[in-house]
């Protein structure tokens, strides 16, 4: 599993306060423990309180590559901040960019432009695509997996591999009134998504949306992921330092035979982290 780890996001009060505070320091311990806690990335979002999108783009990296070298994961529906966040980054170790639509009314080219930044970038740098285009999120499998179908196609015109593509089939709050069929809807889509390309591209989600508002947060979020993984998700947008939610990825990598069975899988698992 490719974990992108979720907290250094201005959604949450803590950041939100340290980025108006200019507070690197919460910053920089949110980047060391969700590192030691086993991320492969480090999503950074500046939230929408931000009065200077790019400016705090700018700061979050460099306040935390100050303290780490863990790839990150520029996460801004907006061209603009993402480009911003590439001018000081060091992505010699990757980076994702994250996220774009398959297109949007205001910006047809949106997909293009994330591309075209991505090449720039390096060889390593991937993007995370939303199944959503201008008409919105779709509701149902069928439209879901055809606008995958369009983004997997149009990497493979550009020449982009599908190995650094990440399709995110978008999860909703499970609580919302009449979302209930989202999720199932999803795990059908993912059922389909994986042999759009040969070799597939990468599937994701951003996980802690499905419970936002709900009680039980880390069992909804951990029995869905294990659900998802085992229909062929690989990679997830989650709270890394929730230890029970590392486990299950832990025990779900040994049961789909990608880490190696022994009494001590747990603490293997984490030891390779
Ligand atoms: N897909 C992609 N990227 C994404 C998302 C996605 N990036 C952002 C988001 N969704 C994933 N990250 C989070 C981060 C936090 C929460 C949910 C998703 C969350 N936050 C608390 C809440 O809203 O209840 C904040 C609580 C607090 O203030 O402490 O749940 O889907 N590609």
């Amino acid at each position: 599993m490719i974990l992108i780890a979720e907290r250094i996001n201005g959604m949450f009060t803590n950041v939100k306060q340290a980025i108006a505070d200019k507070d690197k320091k919460v910053i920089q311990e949110l980047a060391k423990k969700q590192t030691d806690a086993g991320a492969a990335y480090l999503d950074v979002n500046v939230g929408t309180a931000a009065a200077d999108q790019e400016g705090t783009m700018q700061w979050l990296v460099e306040a935390i590559q100050e303290t780490c070298s863990t790839p990150l994961c520029l996460d801004s529906q907006k061209p603009d901040v993402i480009a911003a966040g590439l001018k000081v980054i060091n992505a010699q170790n990757g980076v994702i960019l994250n996220s774009t639509p398959l297109n949007k009314k205001s910006d047809e080219e949106i997909f293009d432009k994330y591309i075209e930044m991505a090449n720039q970038a390096g060889p390593k740098a991937s993007i995370i695509v939303l199944t959503m285009d201008k008409n919105g999120v779709p509701q149902d499998i069928n439209n879901r997996v055809a606008i995958a179908a369009e983004i997997v196609s149009k990497a493979m015109e550009k020449g982009f591999d599908t190995q650094r593509l990440f399709i995110d089939t978008i999860v909703l709050p499970v609580k919302v009134p009449n979302a209930q069929a989202q999720p199932g809807s999803i795990l059908s889509a993912m059922d389909q998504i994986q042999y759009l390309s040969d070799p597939a591209p990468h599937m994701t989600i951003g996980l802690s949306n499905l419970s936002q508002g709900a009680s039980q947060r880390s069992l909804i979020n951990r029995v869905f992921l294990a659900m998802a993984i085992s229909r062929g998700l690989d990679s997830a947008i989650v709270d890394v330092l929730d230890q029970d939610l590392m486990n299950l990825v832990a025990t779900a990598e040994m049961l789909m035979n990608k880490q190696i069975y022994s009494d001590s899988f747990l603490k293997a698992y984490q030891l390779t982290k």
